[in-house]
């Protein structure tokens, strides 16, 4: 019976009824498009001793969900001394989303089986890539919307250089005019301003713009 009235269903107006398919299929990608859904940008699944995987990497403002469907309460617990995210327990079958305002490493462990550990990575980004002496480069290291309490700290390795201290901002971006032509590198940490020994993250992935 279903096999007949799916069959007439696509004999009797084949036009309109690929119209209808059309618009559910439009409907299921939005459903499903990043943001609207609970899911994060990139999932860690919490299965003792692991995190799976150890290391994520995501974009500024991105964020990551752990997910635990292995039948014991794990935590996500930022590391001290940065204590960049309080302790989150995710009982079995649940999950944990959170998004990352700022460019840094992050590590973090269970608080319940210190043996699992992993670190989220947020690259700065540059724009454009590439250009010439005397060109506006933009260097972010922050989305618009971000936890207050932190100011992030910016180094630089220009061509042939080492890694150097370079500027320190509160703000989502600073701009950066080259007097020389090469390749140049940026990375950047947070540092928590609010606490007295002014702990900081892990320095981010490096990002390079080319200067001709
Ligand atoms: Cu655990």
């Amino acid at each position: 019976m279903v096999r007949r009235s799916l069959h007439d269903v696509l004999n009797a107006s084949r036009g309109p009824r690929l119209a209808a398919v059309a618009a559910l299929i439009v409907a299921l990608l939005a459903a499903v498009a990043p943001g609207t859904a609970d899911a994060g940008d990139a999932t860690i699944h919490m299965v003792y001793p692991h995190f799976v995987p150890a290391i994520t990497t995501i974009a500024i403002g991105q964020s990551v969900d752990w997910v635990n469907n292995n039948g014991i309460t794990h935590t996500s617990t930022g590391d001290d001394p940065l204590d960049f995210w309080a302790r989150h327990d995710v009982p079995t079958g649940t999950d944990f989303d959170l998004a990352f305002a700022y460019a840094g490493s992050f590590s973090f462990h269970c608080s319940i089986h210190t043996i699992m550990t992993g670190t989220i990575r947020v690259p700065v980004q540059v724009s454009p890539s590439s250009g010439a002496t005397g060109d506006a480069f933009t260097i972010t290291v922050r989305s618009f919307v971000a936890p207050a309490g932190f100011d992030t700290i910016i180094q630089i390795k220009r061509p042939g250089g080492s890694w150097k201290p370079w500027r320190k901002i509160n703000g989502q971006s600073t701009v950066f005019h080259p007097q020389q032509t090469g390749t140049f590198h940026f990375r950047s940490k947070v540092e928590r301003i609010t606490l007295g020994d002014s702990p900081t993250s892990g320095f981010s992935p490096s990002r390079a713009i080319h200067v001709h």
